[in-house]
């Protein structure tokens, strides 16, 4: 998969998507990531990325020019672009596991108060929010994307830590995890994860999963 993230603040998404797992699989080659600066698509010597809103308002508003010419150079037929903003559908699993299939993705980062809404209109495919709140910088939604896309492709985690039981893709949240030691501070471990019996840990494992998405996300059991 290829992956263009065109942002004013290039460094904010290249250190979270720097590690180990991004790392890996860039050099297997089963990702391709380039991380751009908008501003190199700016034409006139004060590079100018953002205006004012017309009708008034506060804040600015990203300038469609440097926005087109950049996604028009780096785009495809195959392409998807994609829009970071809070007003965006909102990301899960299934939409991260949707987008996993796409051959390219083109990733726009929305700073300020937004772009210029012919950009939304013309030349995206896809808003995309990762969350109900709002950040100032669309480069770490867009980091947060990447991340949750690129695991999910073939050969990216290894067998040990597969995504295919991962909370979400299984409709309730996982259970409990424990490791060593088997006492710590006085908090014992719970005695059927250390008794052998699989049946056993695997009828607790269901029970613990449940009571802990009826606590914490009721919302993933209705329906
Ligand atoms: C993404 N959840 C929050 C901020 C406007 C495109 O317009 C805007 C983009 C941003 C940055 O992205 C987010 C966001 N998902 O805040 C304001």
């Amino acid at each position: 998969m290829k992956i263009n993230i065109l942002t004013l603040f290039p460094e904010i998404c290249r250190a979270p998507l720097g590690d180990s797992m991004m790392k890996r699989a860039q050099e297997n080659k089963i990702v391709d990531l380039r991380i751009h600066n908008l501003r190199d698509w700016t034409t006139g010597k004060h590079h100018i990325v953002d205006d004012a809103p017309f009708g008034g308002g506060q804040g600015m508003v990203m300038k469609p020019e440097p926005v087109f010419a950049a996604v028009d150079e780096l785009k495809t037929p195959q392409s998807k672009v994609v829009l970071m903003s809070p007003a965006g559908k909102r990301l899960d699993q299934t939409l991260a596991a949707d987008l996993s299939k796409e051959s390219h993705l083109v990733i726009i980062c929305g700073h300020y108060e937004g772009v210029d809404h012919r950009v939304i209109d013309h030349l995206v495919d896809l808003e995309i929010s990762i969350g109900d709140y709002v950040l100032t910088n669309g480069a770490v939604a867009a980091a947060v994307l990447v991340d949750a896309v690129v695991r999910l492709l073939p050969g990216v985690l290894g067998h040990d830590q597969s995504a295919a039981d991962d909370s979400f893709s299984i409709g309730s949240l996982e259970s409990p995890h424990y490791t060593r030691p088997a006492e710590f501070r006085g908090w014992k471990v719970p005695d059927v994860l250390l008794s052998g019996n699989h049946a056993e840990i695997a009828k607790w494992r269901k029970e613990q999963a449940l009571k802990r998405t009826k606590q914490n996300r009721p919302d993933l059991l209705r329906d």
